[in-house]
């Protein structure tokens, strides 16, 4: 059984996989995000959901005000009233220890047909899996009040397939390439008062490739009694890559894996 939904997405026949990797660099370049709507079938989709599911209890609860985490020459040029603007991080996050290393998702993980739409389409000459125990697949939940505050990412890029949709909310919103942008524009974006905004289509089952690195980025507030759930594929330039024990506690509130 096919994981990606080869009917939309027929990877394997060459003229459609290099129509399918032109339109995401395309995307890529004009928004720094390009999204794949129904990348995996209904069924691994509920696979997904359900190996997902099984180990909710086991996820790890982070409550925090966090900073945005300014880059690039923003970082240089941010001032105190800027540095000081935190904004809620209020979610539940399963880290890859707690996955089916067998099941859907981390086989789509793993995937050669995934990693090199990836690759092609961000210009990267190859990837490679993140070895580390805790963060290569990881899960996170949102449910009513939860949202994931403005920030921009430590990683150049974020692979990311949405696993279910909130009835309201759990919006992506995004303002790209303000790594660069004046420290006023930066304020009004996180007033919710800026035209360098824009809201990302999203539906379970979609696959986004995003320049989080460049771009200033939020998960609005979540209502309704459905959680928003979210896959996050970590992928590195380099092999080997493991994340230093400071970005595993802060997300994972601990720094080795759980005993099944
Ligand atoms: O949940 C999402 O859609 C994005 C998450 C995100 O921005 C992150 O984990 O850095
Ligand atoms: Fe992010």
């Amino acid at each position: 059984m096919s994981i990606v939904n080869t009917a939309l997405y027929p990877l394997s026949d060459k003229t459609r996989r290099a129509e399918i990797v032109a339109n995401a660099a395309r995307q890529l370049d004009k928004d720094g995000a390009a999204a794949f709507p129904a990348f995996v079938t209904p069924e691994a989709l509920a696979d997904m959901v359900a190996e997902a599911s099984a180990r909710f209890d086991r996820a790890y609860r982070r409550d925090q005000r966090l900073g945005f985490n300014p880059q690039g020459p923003l970082a240089k040029v941010a001032d105190e009233a800027l540095l000081k603007r935190a904004s809620p991080y209020s979610m539940w996050i399963l880290g890859s220890d707690l996955l089916d290393d067998g099941g859907t998702l981390c086989t789509l993980y793993r995937s050669p047909e995934l990693m090199t739409l990836a690759q092609e389409a961000l210009g990267i000459a190859r990837l490679h899996v993140t070895v580390d125990p805790l963060i290569n697949v990881n899960v996170t939940y949102m449910g009513e009040g939860d949202q994931h505050g403005w920030h921009f990412d430590d990683n150049d890029f974020v692979v990311s397939l949405l696993l279910q949709a909130a009835e309201t909310g759990g919006a992506f919103e995004y303002a790209p390439e303000v790594d660069t942008a004046p420290v006023e524009d930066i304020h009004a974006i996180l007033d919710g008062n800026s035209s360098r905004t824009r809201l990302q289509k999203v539906e379970a089952g979609t696959l986004l490739l995003f320049r989080g690195r460049k771009a200033l980025h939020r998960v609005t507030e979540v209502a309704g009694g459905k959680h928003r759930i979210i896959a996050l594929l970590s992928y590195h330039t380099e092999p080997g890559f493991v994340y230093a024990d400071e970005v595993k506690k802060n997300g994972l509130g601990r720094i080795s894996a759980i005993a099944a």
